[in-house]
């Protein structure tokens, strides 16, 4: 029986387990990333493990997120960031150089290589025939010491792209089509494979638009196979020894199939407040536009910035539109700046940002009360935006030029003949912004501000948790909701203490204060409680207030394994109605713990309140069975160096 190619990459780099869907697996991992609202945890937990080196073919550490210096903070951190880099042999990718995902791509990525990041939208690399996976910080670490990755083998899910895409609607629509099809939920536990004739007229980057907004549907990666069209963009890149062929074999058997016609799609966003509540833009009735940003992870690459600045040159945008311009990488930026398209961004009104993150994660940019704005991110979670009553739309670089000009939504087809951008058979390179590590680390001092605050650890699992419900919330609950990023709060990743104030606090101001007054507690969630980012930090600040467990429909991937590796219990409801049967500030009771989650994949939890018996599923492997009742991967790893 053939092979799929996520199939193909896996088995080059299994280390453990079987390639059943379901059954936990490990394998080697050959390139890491961080960006530095992950980093700081990510690398104070590699120096927790005492290894001298990182042991993988290539580490990178990306500064892009926290790049607004308010205060101390954040330079502070990226100071940190950059003399751990230089001791323990990672590349330091400084502020102003790019969005981790975009240099990665241009830089790094390889085809058929495996690159684990702490950041959820790690999988754009996939856009380039990588297995590319996203988790928290502490996998990140572990990697890097050289140990493999566990993650359960995914489901295999085959999107067949037939046709060609029409004029106006670009790689976005695609993706936007897939999350319209399977919602926020529907790639949990599975990896998406792309592939059909369509393909051929898909780039690299456009791909990895794609590819990037899988995170969206809570998918562990999503893959391109490695073609011509790869081998084209590597060797524009500089490196086309890096290129190999890769493809799924033509008679690979996948575990759900799924068709799209690229030539019926049209221009598309996302709705307020999710990335699936997706409509086609024509049928969207007049809505007005206060805000247009073109930038981010998803849509920063030179063709889409150069499309945008085609649909704007020679023109003014509306007046009571604020257009705000962030291209993905320095690369970018140099070449829309030799090659005019800079100017025709300055001449048409657009307020031009720094190559980064920036208001994709609320750092700066916020929109006005109540505002509209057109983004070509791939998050509109309530909130992110920096403006709760902002109305955040999801949309291609089309879609958002349009906006820009025309001061409301419209369908970009109606502004007549579509410019066609040819990809670039060169790109400007210049790695001058990387710096490469010390080639002997020990002389290197690493430098610690005071926001630097030593990592908490959890306790082993008690035998008895006896304690309320601090919150209970419904469903799709994102890691936004539980730690906000924003720049006010992202300067404090380094400082578990200080962020915990603002667990849930979009949601009940009072969580911190009222767990911390408890001692011990437990969060009753959703369906895919903890969709969203990767960021470990909404597992670590609960952790820190006391929380022991999270009672939940079902979890998203990487929160999960975050919550475990903190030593924080996820279990989910046998029969999701028992939901109903907890109510905030209830008391639960779990009694013999140990011997419980020890025995078997139940644990009875008690809700002394309602005097009812609930069973819950841990569902935990062998492996994370350990981590929970050692109170976190930390603790375990300490254990066994004590042994
Ligand atoms: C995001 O898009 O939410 C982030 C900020 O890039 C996160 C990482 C983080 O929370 O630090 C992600 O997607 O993983
Ligand atoms: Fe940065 Fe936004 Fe991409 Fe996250 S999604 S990495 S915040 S650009």
């Amino acid at each position: 029986m053939g092979k799929t190619l996520a199939e193909k990459i896996i088995s080059e780099h299994l280390v453990k387990g079987t390639m059943i869907p379901g059954e936990e697996i490990a394998i080697r991992i050959d390139q890491t990333l961080t960006q530095d609202a992950t980093g700081t945890m990510a690398y104070l937990q590699f120096e927790a493990l005492g290894i001298d080196r990182v042991k993988t073919r290539l580490s990178m550490s990306y500064v892009d997120h926290n790049t607004l210096q308010n205060g101390f903070e954040n330079a502070d951190d990226h100071r940190f960031l950059q003399t751990f880099s230089r001791k323990y042999g990672l590349y330091y990718s400084k502020a102003g150089n790019g969005i981790c995902h975009q240099v990665h791509l241009e830089r790094f990525a390889k085809p058929g290589e495996t690159l684990l990041g702490a950041d959820s939208h790690t999988p754009t690399a996939g856009g380039m025939g990588m297995l590319a996976i996203g988790a928290g910080g502490l996998d990140i670490a572990t990697a890097m010491a050289g140990e493999p990755f566990y993650l359960r083998m995914p489901t295999i899910v085959k999107v067949e792209l037939v046709g060609r895409l029409a004029p106006w609607v670009s790689a976005k629509d695609i993706i936007l089509e897939v999350l319209r099809r399977l919602t926020v939920k529907g790639g949990v536990g599975k990896i998406i494979e792309y592939c059909g004739e369509g393909l051929q007229y898909l780039s690299v980057p456009e791909r990895a638009t794609i590819t990037n907004m899988g995170a969206e549907l809570g998918a562990t990666s999503s893959i391109f196979p490695s073609d011509e069209m790869t081998r084209l963009y590597l060797k524009a890149q500089g490196r086309e020894q890096d290129w190999v062929p890769l493809a799924a074999d033509a008679d690979a058997v996948y575990g759900e199939e799924l068709t799209i016609r690229l030539d019926e799609l049209v221009p598309m966003v996302a709705c307020p407040h999710s990335p699936d509540a997706v409509r086609p833009v024509a049928e969207l009735g007049e809505i007005k536009v206060d805000q247009v940003v073109i930038g981010s992870c998803t849509n920063s690459s030179y063709k889409d910035l150069m499309q945008a600045a085609a649909i704007l040159r020679g023109k003014k945008i509306h007046p009571d539109v604020s257009l705000v311009v962030a291209p993905g990488s320095r690369q970018v930026l140099k070449m829309l700046a030799d090659n005019g398209a800079l100017s025709d961004f300055i001449m048409a009104g657009a307020r031009i940002l720094e190559c980064a993150c920036g208001p994709c994660v609320g750092v700066g940019q916020a929109p006005a009360t109540g505002a509209v704005s057109v983004r070509t991110i791939n998050r509109n979670f309530e909130g992110r935006s920096g403006t709760k009553s902002a109305q955040v739309y999801l949309a291609g670089p089309e879609v958002a030029a349009a906006a820009a000009l025309a001061g409301k939504l419209i369908d970009p087809r109606s502004l007549g003949e579509y410019e066609v951008i040819p990809q670039p058979t060169k790109f400007v390179i210049d790695d001058s912004m990387i710096l490469p590590p010390a080639p002997e680390g020990e002389e290197v001092e690493i430098i610690r501000g005071p926001n630097i605050k030593p990592l908490p650890l959890n306790e082993p699992l008690p035998q008895e948790i006896k304690a309320p419900v601090i919150l209970k919330v419904g469903d799709n609950i994102t890691t936004d909701h539980i730690v906000p990023a924003g720049s006010k709060v992202l300067p404090l990743r380094s400082n578990i203490p200080a962020i915990s104030e603002y667990t849930f606090s979009g949601i009940d101001p009072s969580f911190a204060a009222r767990a911390k007054a408890a001692g011990k507690g437990f969060i009753v969630g959703g369906e895919n409680y903890g969709q969203g980012s990767s960021r470990e930090h909404a597992a670590l600040a609960p952790m820190y207030l006391g929380i022991k467990a999270v009672l939940a429909k079902s979890f998203a991937r990487i929160h999960r394994s975050n919550l475990i590796n903190m030593g924080i219990l996820p279990l989910t409801f046998e029969d999701a109605k028992d939901y109903d049967l907890i109510g905030q500030e209830d008391e639960l009771q779990l009694v013999e713990l140990r011997e419980q989650i020890s025995q078997g994949n139940k644990v009875v939890v008690k809700n002394l309140s309602k005097d009812v018996e609930i069973t819950m599923r841990h569902h935990l492997s062998e492996r994370e069975l350990a981590l929970v009742l050692a109170g976190g991967l930390l603790n375990y790893v300490r254990n066994a160096q004590k042994e």
